[in-house]
């Protein structure tokens, strides 16, 4: 089985500090959330960006900033930014931070400057591949937005995760796929246990894995409860796991985790005891295909 890929979403947009007053809101809380995840294990952070009052925006300076303080402190990991954002942002909103990466006449991708070990630019990108209920709101994706995105991420040479919120959205990533829009190496992320979206149990996570085409890599994101057993299934199945405070801020029920780093190293541990071994950002890179 290839080495296990964790990727911690930080921040969200969802969440406050009221939920959990550990949530890392300000660019240095996120920089330095980044790094405990990365000394944790984890080799991707999926990135969200926050306004001084705590609310969520797609702002790319303050995505920006966030990247740089990550690379400032001599962090490696792969970043990875949000083009989600949050229910009701406009498409045009939430593309912005793609676009803090860009191609040179010579072909070569750059953006912002080199602080730290590698330039603080993404390197992947969230990318739902549909529309969803999302609590008493809506995620809207529509196809022709799907598509722009999906565009504007390979314009600037950057790797789609594919968010995977219910069953419809993979037969939408494979028509991207097909249409040259994804490359085949893009991998997907099941959102499971969304209110709206697909429950997040055994049965349906199987489901989703038996959905997809031969060789895919896939992650699972649990929401809330379901984060520790799908975690657990993705190890022992083959799967790649994400966890953090975008999908769950308790460490067991009516705990509230210390910090996303605590949330990874109790997937490392069980990753350990399970016989899976875990991929350092370099190692994750090459399997991913990332590039440059
Ligand atoms: N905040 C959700 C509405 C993503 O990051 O790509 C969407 C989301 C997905 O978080
Ligand atoms: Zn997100």
């Amino acid at each position: 089985m290839e080495k296990l890929i964790i990727t911690c979403a930080l921040t969200g947009a969802e969440a406050t500090k009221q939920d959990n007053p550990n949530l890392p809101v300000t660019p240095e809380e996120i920089a330095k959330a980044a790094l405990e995840v990365r000394q944790a294990g984890a080799s991707i952070v999926h990135l969200h960006a926050r306004n001084e009052d705590g609310s969520p925006t797609q702002d790319k300076t303050v995505y920006a900033e966030i990247m740089r303080r990550i690379r400032e402190t001599g962090n490696d990991i792969i970043l990875q930014v949000s083009t989600g954002g949050a229910v009701g942002m406009t498409p045009e909103e939430r593309i912005q931070p793609v676009t803090l990466r860009s191609k040179a006449s010579d072909g070569s991708f750059s953006g912002g400057q080199a602080t730290g070990l590698l330039p603080p630019y993404p390197e992947m990108a969230s990318l739902t591949t549909g529309t969803v209920n999302f609590g008493n709101g809506v995620f809207l994706n529509t196809p022709s937005d799907i598509e722009r995105f999906a565009r504007v991420i390979q314009e600037h040479g950057v790797l789609p995760e594919l968010e995977i919120f219910d069953a419809g959205m993979i037969r939408n990533a494979l028509e991207l796929r097909k249409k040259g829009l994804v490359p085949d190496n893009a991998p997907f992320d099941f959102v499971m246990g969304v209110a709206g979206g697909i429950p997040g149990t055994p049965r349906e996570l199987l489901f989703l894995v038996e959905s997809l085409p031969e060789g895919a890599r896939w992650s699972v994101a649990g929401i809330g409860r379901a984060q520790l057993p799908l975690a657990t299934m993705a190890i022992l199945l083959g799967g790649h796991v994400r966890v953090g405070f975008e999908d769950n801020v308790y460490y067991a029920k009516g705990v509230l985790a210390e910090s996303n780093a605590q949330l990874v190293a109790r997937i490392v541990r069980l990753a350990k005891e399970l016989g899976r071994a875990v991929a350092a950002p370099d190692e994750a890179r090459h399997m991913l295909g990332i590039i440059g």
